[in-house]
């Protein structure tokens, strides 16, 4: 099963979506190995980085996460084919939103259990736009390309305020939100 977080930007000096992703790396959940990596918040290099690893590796289940300011987790139900013109890590920034693929559909579905997830001490909170930044960017090419994984989708978790530490309630508790889907996803029988 591969597990995606993403690295830091803008104002989140630090994302435990990359953090958690790379500690969950080579653990197993139910006879399971995850294969944990950070993606960093960049148009030109994200998508490589992460086709790159989805190819070689063919896993069975692809669970992405990212953080929103929201007070809950996120199940992304709908992918969008839109992508905005915020600047990434790399300061690059398009002159305008503009579609992710011209002729793609409008819209994909998440293909994970999401109806059957937990997101452990935190609520889940419905939603059906990642919004058009790079983890919406992600998820919607990650749904276009990659059939051979039938288990996939994205997840966006609270991000980390400020104060919190590496062993603080934020991060903990966003740490354990990510390890309950991840053994939701596997206890579904999806990986
Ligand atoms: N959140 C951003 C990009 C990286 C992340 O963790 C987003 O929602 O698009």
């Amino acid at each position: 099963m591969l597990v995606t977080g993403f690295g830091p930007f803008g104002p989140n000096a630090r994302n435990p979506t990359g953090e958690v992703a790379l500690e969950l790396h080579g653990r197993c959940f139910g006879g399971v190995e995850v294969h944990g990596l950070e993606l960093p918040v960049s148009w030109s290099r994200a998508w490589t980085t992460l086709s790159e690893a989805a190819e070689r590796l063919r896993p069975s289940a692809l669970v992405a996460f990212g953080v929103a300011p929201r007070l809950g987790v996120s199940f992304e139900t709908t992918a969008r084919n839109v992508r905005g013109p915020l600047a990434d890590v790399d300061g690059v920034a398009l002159a305008a939103a503009e579609s992710i693929e011209p002729d793609g559909p409008a819209t994909l579905a998440s293909t994970l259990p999401w109806m059957r997830l937990r997101a452990g001490p935190l609520p889940v909170v419905p939603s059906d736009d990642a919004g058009d930044y790079l983890c919406n960017y992600v998820f919607y090419r990650l749904m276009r390309t990659f059939d051979f994984i039938p288990c996939r989708g994205f997840v966006h978790t609270p991000r980390l305020w400020s104060t919190d530490t590496p062993d603080g309630r934020g991060y903990s508790q966003i740490r354990a939100a990510m390890m309950t889907v991840v053994q939701g996803v596997v206890s579904q029988g999806a990986a």
